[in-house]
């Protein structure tokens, strides 16, 4: 399965054969105090700092997140996507709860965007779907619903399945719609992590799409965030993970490791050239 987003120019391909996609993850308020003081007085340059490390780091697509308390972001989102646009060639994963917000993005993006995020609600089913196929956007879907999030990983593969129907009914192409099979803090829950790597098994198997997660979720609360976010990223890759939300200053390490133990990266070219250009 291939899903292909696209910058201005560029085409990036996600693909469920491999190599993994990076999401960027760092153009996001949560706990980044400065990015939040400098889009309140409507300044940019530090977002399109985190742009460009990222990008540096190993960032494919960048999520772009600008919400925080009291911001108008049918406004910012899109002005925050005009900026980034200007200025980098790379596809953008629009991250808002706001289907108004997305779509004053997506028509300042264009086509080729990624929408973050549906899920199986309804009124969240009703919206945005309609809005993807009209603007061309992949969506991601969130593996929850009306009754907010199971620790089954096979009732998650079934709401995946809905939002899949769903998505296919209303003219959105399989190839369109990927899946998040929600990666929780397993400092609150010990099986969090297994139940995300249950469920991203069997949305690989049953469904073949390609599947997303918020990647560093799981290490809140605990030190060695790093090792941990990387073990987990390693095992969930094996099981069917293809393009991640995550740090690409610290998580692309991991990832061209296990491109190249799962025989993706042919005489480890990609694994060389990346560890040589970090010297
Ligand atoms: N699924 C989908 N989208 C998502 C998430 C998901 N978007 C938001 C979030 N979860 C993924 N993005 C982040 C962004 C930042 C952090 C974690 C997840 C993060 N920030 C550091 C912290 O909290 O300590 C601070 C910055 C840093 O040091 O890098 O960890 O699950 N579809």
């Amino acid at each position: 399965m291939q899903t292909i987003l696209r910058g201005t120019t560029k085409e990036v391909t996600i693909d469920t054969a491999g190599p993994v996609i990076i999401i960027g993850e760092c153009i996001n308020p949560t706990r980044r105090k400065k990015l939040v003081s400098a889009l309140q007085d409507g300044n940019f340059d530090y977002m399109l700092e985190l742009a460009e490390s990222q990008i540096k780091a190993g960032a494919d697509v960048l999520d772009v997140n600008v919400g925080f308390p009291g911001v108008d972001d049918v406004k910012l989102l899109p002005a925050a996507v005009k900026e980034i646009r200007a200025r980098f060639d790379i596809p953008l994963c629009l991250d808002s709860p706001n289907p108004k917000a997305i779509e004053a993005a997506l028509n300042a993006a264009g086509p080729g965007c990624l929408i973050n995020s549906v899920n199986g609600e309804e009124k969240s089913l009703q919206t945005l779907l309609h809005i993807a196929r009209d603007y061309g956007a992949a969506v991601i879907g969130l593996t929850m619903d009306e009754e907010g999030i199971t620790h089954n990983p096979e009732k998650r593969l079934a709401i995946a399945q809905k939002i899949l129907e769903r998505a296919l009914k209303t003219g959105i192409k399989e190839a369109n719609v990927i899946i998040d099979p929600l990666a929780m803090a397993v400092s609150a829950d010990s099986k969090a992590c297994l139940i995300t790597l249950e469920t991203i098994r069997l949305v690989h198997q049953k469904l073949g799409l390609n599947i997303t997660m918020g990647a560093s979720n799981i290490s809140f609360g605990l030190p060695g965030r790093e090792a941990l976010n990387s073990a987990f990223i390693a095992l969930a890759i094996f099981n069917g993970l293809t393009c991640p939300i995550a740090n690409p200053e610290k998580i692309t390490d991991a990832i061209r490791s296990a491109d190249l133990a799962l025989g993706r990266d042919d005489y480890a070219v990609r694994f060389v050239e990346y560890f040589q250009s970090r010297q």
